[in-house]
């Protein structure tokens, strides 16, 4: 969800759209004071900015997830106002870390580094050990742009791939099925792999609860990428530990930062990033693209890229 200053992009903005005013508000009484008279928000939009607000027509979150800006800001949801995210750059890199994750967990990476800090040559120890991608069942929750990019690398990786998705999907090459969201526990009692690339609504607010993760597959893997109030943390532990569940990769936990006090932070079959799966250069750069883009579209009268369902909220 993170953003960064990106010094000169309101000059690059106002040479490229000479007709547009740009107003820069880095503190929130700058915001306060811009946004009465302002159009477009863009960035992530604090409640008592938004209620100031007097003509407010579109706000662009430079990241995917509006669950984070639609329970801070509940008036948004009913409002006029049009909510864009910025999705599209994000998939590639997000489905690339899974796939990390993946590869990671299956050659266990984790203890191949402790081995080379120690200078410790040892491949018997590895006999046997690894796991091979091909042939195995990866189950994917939500194919949207995110599950499917990551869809894409397991088909290549010669993965089974199956998926659930609260839309009908028809299903990507190399997809066996797309199924509807009412049976997901199939998808989970068969597959392998299961990776959460879900947004968090109500609906998805820990739908991989204790009964869930006990439907899955024993010595399969869990990853999440999206958020991590979509999997219920302690029954995950408690799978973790028993050995049933063989591993976990979590670029997203429940409470961020994960609290010192998480036994996942010290399981070996876990392996954590602090919500940083998009952190590319192109998905940056890319967010900002999509908000020129739709500018320009705003400008001619076109319809935006990436707006959001607010009530469905994603
Ligand atoms: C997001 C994120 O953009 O999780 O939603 O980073």
């Amino acid at each position: 969800m993170g953003e960064k200053p990106v010094p000169g992009f309101v000059e690059e903005l106002r040479r490229e759209f000479p007709q547009v005013e740009f107003r820069e508000a880095a503190t929130p009484a700058d915001k306060l004071r811009e946004i009465q008279d302002a159009d477009v928000y863009y960035g992530w939009i604090p409640r008592d900015v938004f209620l100031a607000a007097k003509k407010l027509q579109w706000v662009q979150i430079p990241g995917t997830g509006i669950d984070h800006v639609l329970s801070t800001v509940p008036e948004l949801v009913d409002s006029d106002v049009v909510l864009v995210n910025s999705r599209g750059p994000h998939a590639n890199p997000i489905a690339d870390h899974v796939m990390g994750m993946v590869v990671a967990l299956s050659h266990q990476f984790r203890r191949l580094s402790e081995d080379q800090k120690a200078h410790r040559w040892d491949g018997a120890a590895y006999f046997e050990r690894f796991l091979e991608l091909s042939g195995g069942t990866m189950g994917i929750v939500a194919l949207g742009d995110i599950g499917s990019a990551v869809a894409r690398r397991a088909v290549g990786f010669g993965m089974r791939v199956l998926a659930v998705d609260k839309k009908p999907v028809r299903p990507p090459q190399g997809v066996e099925a797309v199924w509807p969201v009412e049976k997901l526990d199939d998808m989970l009692r068969q597959s392998d792999w299961v990776v959460v690339t879900a947004p968090y609504t109500k609906e998805t607010k820990a739908l991989l609860d204790r009964r869930r993760i006990g439907l899955m597959k024993s010595g399969a893997f869990l990853i999440a990428v999206s958020r991590g109030d979509i999997v219920d943390e302690a029954p995950l532990v408690d799978a973790l530990k028993s050995g049933r569940l063989r591993g976990a990769g979590l670029d997203v936990t429940a409470v961020e930062p994960l609290p010192d006090s998480s036994p996942l932070w010290d399981m070996e079959n876990v392996i954590i990033s602090p919500h940083v799966s998009a952190y590319t250069p192109g998905t940056f750069s890319g967010r900002r693209e999509i908000f020129k883009e739709n500018l320009r579209r705003a400008l001619a009268n076109r319809p935006f890229l990436y707006v959001c369902d607010k009530k469905a909220g994603f």
